[in-house]
């Protein structure tokens, strides 16, 4: 039994709730979302639900839909246990990316996230330049970074790993642990109960739901709640879910992603590449590219050494990639103003048509 509190439920969601539609509607949490159904919990129940119509209509993108972690009002049926999604509450943070082959449009992979776990493994999966797109998506989303390098018990030295990391990283916590062997759990126990909710991401096979498990312990209902194997019996997570834990801490599992393009991330590649940011201080054009424009001092950095070539290569082709992005959602906004304008122009004149009869 949770209240709404341990779901995370706090002012910052309250005060957003008006009084007639208090009296109308309850404010549950999406903890499970599949394609346009969802599950919600109001801390004592569970419910299956869907959207109004309105809601629906009334979207002007995918992001405007309720997304894993979001708080919403509903309408609640206990005789069904199901129950009608009115409005979403705005959100105190969300992890976007560009939606899988469509760029204009943005999708969720979780929202008032206060914690995201960044998680590798420690074997041909272990990239440092995808963690530096990850952590660009994360400084973007207003939520805590930390990075997990899971499966250290393959790892000769996971020690050398963790500092090659630290060095992509920025001053982001870098954990290392086993689910299996159980190595770097409590630390990770630590980062996850004092954060309210944690999501985990990264490639699919990393371990995030065996990390979950791991975490979960043998709090039965929690682990019932986990879908670790799909209907072909696969090893593999195939929705989003938010599970509790017993002693505190809400945790999101999230399927691995093949492909994550960036959306809107400029203060986050900001973030990310704070130590480029800084030498490009000293570039001697402001609007230098760091390709071999004169007095560069970004690329001075990597010929003394000082700043790896494959980072500042990765920095810029992300940053090529967030302007492509936004020039092409510049494009769509323009479009669908057009849209707009041509629909009213027909209402009116349908109007004085009308009025002639
Ligand atoms: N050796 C070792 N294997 C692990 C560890 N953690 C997870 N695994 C194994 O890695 C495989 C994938 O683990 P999952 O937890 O399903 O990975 P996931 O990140 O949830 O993958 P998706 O749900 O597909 O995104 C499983 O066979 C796990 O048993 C670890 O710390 N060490
Ligand atoms: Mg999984
Ligand atoms: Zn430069």
């Amino acid at each position: 039994m949770y209240s709404l509190d341990d779901l995370g439920w706090n002012s910052f969601f309250s005060q957003q709730v008006t009084d007639s539609e208090r009296a109308r509607w309850q404010p549950a949490r999406v903890v499970w979302e599949g394609r346009q159904r969802y599950r919600l919990s109001t801390g004592e129940a569970g419910w299956r639900a869907g959207l109004a119509g309105r809601l629906r209509h009334a979207a002007a993108s995918r992001a405007d839909l309720p997304a894993i972690g979001d708080w919403v009002l509903a309408a609640l049926r206990p005789a069904e246990g199901s129950a009608t999604i009115h409005r979403v509450l705005g959100r105190r943070s969300c992890f976007s990316r560009a939606a899988a082959g469509r760029s204009t449009d943005e999708q969720i992979i979780a929202a008032n996230v206060d914690t995201v776990l960044l998680v590798t493994s420690l074997n041909r999966d272990f990239n440092l330049r995808r963690i530096e797109r990850y952590l660009a998506l994360a400084w973007e989303s207003g939520a805590r970074p930390v990075v997990v390098l899971n499966k250290a018990d393959l790892c000769a030295d996971p020690e050398a790993w963790r500092r090659e990391m630290a060095s992509a990283s920025q001053g982001v916590p870098v954990l290392v642990t086993s689910a299996l062997r159980g190595d770097g759990m409590p630390a990770l126990m630590e980062v996850i109960g004092a954060a309210g909710t944690t999501a985990l991401l990264g490639s699919s096979g990393v371990g995030k739901s065996t990390l979950i498990n791991a975490l979960v312990g043998d709090n039965r209902q929690a682990v019932r709640a986990i879908r670790d194997r799909d209907e072909r019996g696969r090893h593999s997570t195939t929705s989003r879910q938010l599970v509790c834990l017993q002693g505190g801490g809400i945790l999101i599992d999230t399927p691995g992603m093949r492909e994550l393009q960036l959306w809107d991330a400029e203060d986050g590649l900001e973030h990310a590449f704070a130590d480029v940011e800084a030498l490009a201080d000293g570039c001697r054009f402001r609007d230098c590219s760091h390709g071999g424009e004169p007095s560069c001092a970004v690329t001075a950095a990597v010929e003394r050494g000082e700043l790896a070539a494959e980072r500042l290569a990765n920095y810029r082709r992300l940053q090529r990639e967030d302007d492509f992005l936004r020039s092409r959602h510049d494009e769509s906004a323009r479009l669908e103003r057009t849209r707009k304008a041509k629909e009213i122009a027909k209402a009116v004149k349908l109007h004085y048509k009308l009025r002639r009869r």
